[in-house]
């Protein structure tokens, strides 16, 4: 990312009980997922790649989500915001991280056919989309908490 020693870290921030930082080699100590994925870009056309990493289900996790304390109604009403270094962002709903909704493999990885993202940061892979917009890359932070409470300043 840039020229000195310090490796990116992922913020996580929000309704959290325990907001921090991870970078990715930290993320690579919780459990890895492969996830052999294809999706089309409107500009640069049919893409597949192989990539590698933890669920963003086990990150969010890392950071104590005050959502989990909820019932399932209560979790349904909040979301997530993963944003790139380049302010590209993406919006997911909480229910297709929660394995009790959708549960779907959504992986923050820490590579991407074989290359290690320490440098550039994770990026977020969601096997279902069959476009590519939301593989967000380079992730810098990760907002989760109720719809109500989000604003971009937040
Ligand atoms: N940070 C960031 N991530 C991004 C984008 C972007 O503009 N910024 N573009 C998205 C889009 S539109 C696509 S199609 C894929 C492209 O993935 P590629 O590396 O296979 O081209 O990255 C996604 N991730
Ligand atoms: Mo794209």
């Amino acid at each position: 990312m840039s020229s000195t020693t310090t490796a990116p870290a992922v913020l996580l921030h929000g309704h959290l009980d325990r907001p921090t930082e991870l970078t990715v080699r930290q993320l690579r100590e919780l459990p890895c997922h492969r996830a052999e994925v294809s999706f089309d870009c409107r500009t640069s056309g049919p893409q597949r790649h192989s990539f590698q990493g933890p669920k963003l289900w086990d990150v969010l996790h890392a950071a104590k989500p005050r959502a989990d304390s909820g019932t399932r109604k209560a979790r349904l009403g909040h979301l997530l915001t993963v944003t790139g270094a380049d302010g590209h962002f993406a919006v997911l709903s909480w229910a297709e991280i929660d394995p009790e909704f959708s549960g779907r493999g959504i992986l923050l990885a820490t590579s991407i056919d074989g290359r290690p993202l320490d440098a550039a940061g994770p990026q977020l892979v969601v096997p279902e989309d069959t476009c590519g917009a939301r593989y967000v890359s380079g992730i810098t932070a990760v907002w989760v908490g109720p719809l109500h409470a989000w604003s971009a300043a937040s």
